[in-house]
């Protein structure tokens, strides 16, 4: 799947096929034309989920999700998603037709607003998603926004793509999310489990992050990963493993400035690279892409 392919598509023109009527890109989610089919779905994917997760997703991803108004039966009503939120940590879930462009998207964040894809993936189409859907955003990342250093963290990041766009390094920020909003790992006393929202709204990529001897597992470094390239279409090649959640919180305050800076004119690494100075949790052996390059 690689829940959702949109980093790359900076600068998106977003697809001709959703024009925004309002400046900020928001629309009604439309609570009440879903279909029985469309629910059906959600229930789909939510069940397979929900018979994984205990023991790879991370404590603070469970524990958000018991306290949300999230279930099986239905695509969750974003109004009540935004009642729990906003009096947890502040935060609201806004409705999009997919993907917005990279201001509009950091100016909401920005703002304690996350915007979620109102639409759902087809039934054929289960692990396969070319835009961030109802399930991988509500699914994915809104129960993380229960948590107070996720909620500062992603806020922040909204923050710095704006700056980071003025400083044309988008590209290098752009990174770092990925490897922890989209696809972090992190030590708990008990393993490695799931932090990260296309890894946790992905069946396939829920197994492989964890099991799978493939990839590389590597601790956390910030301008480490700011050189690191990622794929969009394929599972991760090397995923990057906090020691706690709190780590995103140094994160959330720090001035990346002179982390940009020190990094300006060094090369990219390799999604699959592994460094001499990287703490390495798992050496992955790499099957998994070396047999997808020979296909
Ligand atoms: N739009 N709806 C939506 N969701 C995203 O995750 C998203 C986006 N637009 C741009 C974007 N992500 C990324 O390219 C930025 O994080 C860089
Ligand atoms: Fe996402």
């Amino acid at each position: 799947m690689q829940a959702n392919d949109k980093a790359v598509k900076h600068g998106l023109a977003a697809g001709d096929a959703h024009r925004p009527e309002r400046a900020d890109w928001t629309i009604d989610q439309g609570w009440d034309n879903y279909s029985a089919e469309e629910h059906a779905v959600w229930k789909t994917l939510f069940e397979r989920q929900a018979r994984l997760l205990p023991g790879r997703a991370c404590d603070e991803f469970v524990a958000g999700m018991r306290a949300l108004p999230i279930g099986a039966d239905q695509i969750p009503d974003f109004r009540r998603l935004s009642d729990v939120l906003m009096k947890h940590t502040g935060w609201q879930v806004v409705a999009v037709p997919g993907l917005v462009p990279d201001d509009v998207f950091f100016e909401h964040l920005a703002n304690r607003r996350f915007p979620a894809g109102h639409f759902i993936r087809r039934r054929e189409q289960l692990d396969y998603l070319e835009e961030p859907d109802v399930f991988h955003d509500v699914f994915g990342h809104v129960p993380m926004l229960m948590n107070p250093v996720i909620a500062d963290y992603i806020q922040a990041y909204g923050v710095g793509g704006l700056r980071a766009q003025k400083l044309g390094v988008l590209d290098k920020l752009a990174r770092v999310y990925w490897y922890t909003v989209e696809f972090g790992l992190v030590k708990q006393r008990d393993g490695l489990r799931i932090y990260g929202a296309g890894i946790v709204s992905s069946y396939t990529e829920s197994i492989f992050s964890l099991d799978d001897p493939s990839p590389n597992r590597i601790g956390f470094d910030l301008a480490r990963v700011m050189r690191t390239r990622y794929r969009i279409d394929d599972f991760q090649e090397s995923y990057f493993v906090l020691d706690h959640l709190d780590e995103l919180l140094e994160l959330a305050n720090i001035d990346f400035d002179p982390v940009y800076a020190a990094i300006k004119d060094q090369p990219d690494y390799l999604p699959g690279d592994v460094l001499d100075t990287d703490r390495v949790l798992t050496r992955g052996n790499g099957t998994y892409h070396a047999a997808r390059r020979a296909e």
